[in-house]
């Protein structure tokens, strides 16, 4: 059975692939499945119905026959452990690789929406310039951290994993602000999960989406 999953109708990124749906697109690609996608609007994502699939209202959710599920880490998991291709079949090296996944969603993507949120929530409030060197400075450390983690290697563990495709797609939230530039060998680790023809692939999907959008 295909899976659907939901969508910005209008993605505020204007097709940057930043939107949390481009992840579990690409963890489709990754693994060869195909998929729907339900575009939602911001009002219908507040309704009933789309609180019946997730009760904090966001996208993207996955609906598989029975199988109702939300939030990206659930999501791609599922999807790594369904189909080969995005978890080592080793017991230790899928656990690393799961660790990882984790990784990028507790301890790194964290600081990164503080940072990448706080414009849109709190830019006008009257301390969040002399709040923003904080912020960043959380960034930085995690990255420096990440960076020196990674050293040399193609990817985190290894192979290419479930744990490198949400790290990379967590990572892609600095690029408009310029951070991500100040660490070259996680500009290139981000560069070369984008490389990936299932990344092509899925980023070229949720554009598409916007396209048609600002054509109507
Ligand atoms: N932890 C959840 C997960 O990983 O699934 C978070 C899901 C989430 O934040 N979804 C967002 C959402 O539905 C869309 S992706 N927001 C609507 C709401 O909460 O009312 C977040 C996002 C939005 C916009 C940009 N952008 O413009 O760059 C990037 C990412």
């Amino acid at each position: 059975m295909k899976p659907t999953i939901t969508a910005f109708e209008s993605s505020p990124d204007r097709g940057l692939g930043l939107a949390r749906d481009t992840r579990v697109r690409w963890a489709f690609e990754e693994v060869g499945q195909p998929y729907d996608v339900r575009l939602v609007s911001f009002k219908a994502m507040k309704e009933p119905a789309h609180l019946a699939l997730n009760p904090f209202g966001q996208i993207p959710t996955y609906e598989e026959g029975d199988l109702e599920l939300f939030e990206t880490g659930a999501i791609v998991f599922h999807i790594a452990q369904r189909h080969a291709g995005l978890l080592p079949t080793e017991g230790n090296a899928r656990a690393r690789a799961i660790m990882w996944m984790f990784a990028a969603l507790n301890t790194v993507e964290l600081p990164i929406l503080d940072f990448a949120y706080g414009r849109f929530t709190e830019g006008k409030k009257p301390w969040y310039e002399d709040r923003l060197p904080l912020v960043k400075e959380r960034v930085r450390d995690r990255l420096e951290q990440l960076s020196a983690r990674l050293g040399a290697a193609e990817w985190l563990e290894g192979e290419f994993s479930a744990g490198d495709l949400m790290m990379v797609h967590v990572l892609q939230r600095l690029k408009p602000s310029g951070l991500l530039g100040e660490f070259p060998t996680l500009a290139a680790y981000v560069a070369r999960g984008e490389a990936r023809p299932a990344y092509q692939r899925a980023f070229a999907a949720q554009l598409a989406v916007f396209d048609a959008a600002r054509r109507q």
